[in-house]
């Protein structure tokens, strides 16, 4: 069980990304050493960090890095849609790898950056919940189907605990009318991490990713326990964009599932 609010050592892949530099700058408080870790340069060493360079889908330098550390945030990976390739390595074998390591180094808690694209194929009309069977919209979606599901077995078989976070839209800005659902402020992203990485009990917990926005398609009353309450909302942008991007066509895929664009993306050629 965790009863603390601060690491020795917290784990943060993915640093170079758009979510990892947010969360480099606003996780340091929860940890006495953070580790940030990319396979591209994310820069030096800041005051209570430690850099390491590393590619996700290499297990010896995956050992390496996990070792020492007692939580992982994982960021890391390919965020979009994209060839099965780059994919099965950033995402399938990348998480293995990591799992495998956090196994053996006995860390006691995973962060999982999980996407809402494990349901993008339930139509924008439903409402589901944390128990409502995948959907993926994506290979993308799919690898982290694999991942969410990876974190179960290895809680269920060695008692890892994992919240894999169903992430919404996190952006500086709503940018379109499906993101007045999705949106999730980097606020409140930095609280779900927060909630998720210290809230005694988490077992294996998944959680959809969004800000109090009125338009709402995800229901996590069973996640309740991690003690998330989320304090931004899209409403307050919704004039704004609601005249900058005119109603879809009602039978336009982006407009109709939860998954938008991602419906329709790719296949993309090798
Ligand atoms: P991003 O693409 O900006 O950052 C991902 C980072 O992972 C990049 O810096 C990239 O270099 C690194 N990476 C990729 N493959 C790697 C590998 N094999 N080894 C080491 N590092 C590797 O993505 P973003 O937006 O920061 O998202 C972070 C995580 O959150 C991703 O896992 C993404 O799937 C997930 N997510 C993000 C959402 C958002 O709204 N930003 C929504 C849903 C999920
Ligand atoms: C995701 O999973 C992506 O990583 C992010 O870039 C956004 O596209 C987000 O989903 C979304 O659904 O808006």
């Amino acid at each position: 069980m965790i009863d603390q609010q601060k690491y020795s050592r917290l784990l943060l892949t993915g640093a170079g990304g758009g979510l990892g530099k947010v969360l480099r700058e606003r996780l340091l408080p929860y940890a006495n050493v953070l580790r940030v870790s990319d396979r591209i340069d994310v820069g030096p060493a800041n005051t209570a960090e430690e850099v390491v360079t590393c590619d996700l889908a290499d297990k010896d330098a995956v050992d390496q890095l996990v070792r020492g550390s007692d939580a992982v945030a994982h960021f890391g990976g390919i965020s979009l849609e994209d060839r099965f390739e780059p994919i099965l390595q950033s995402n399938i074998v990348g998480v293995f790898n990591l799992y495998e390591a956090v196994r053996k180094h006995g860390v006691k808690r995973v962060v999982f950056a999980s996407s809402n694209h494990v349901t993008g194929f339930y139509k924008q009309s439903e409402k589901i919940d944390v128990d409502s069977p995948m959907r993926p919209d994506t290979l993308y979606g799919l690898s982290k189907c694999f991942g969410e599901n990876l974190s179960r077995f290895y809680f269920d078989r060695y008692g890892i605990e994992t919240v894999c976070l169903r992430i919404g839209s996190s952006f500086p800005v709503v940018k379109d009318r499906r993101m007045l659902a999705t949106y999730l402020s980097y606020d409140d992203l930095v609280e779900l991490v927060r909630c998720a990485l210290f809230a005694p009990n988490a077992g294996h917990t998944v959680i959809f990713g969004a800000s109090d926005n009125s338009t709402m398609w995800w229901d996590n009353r069973k996640a309740a326990h991690l003690g998330f309450k989320p304090k931004d909302t899209s409403d307050v942008q919704r004039v704004r964009v609601e005249a900058a991007n005119p109603p879809l066509d009602p039978s336009n895929p982006v407009g109709i599932f939860q998954g938008g664009a991602f419906v329709c993306a790719g296949p993309f050629d090798d």
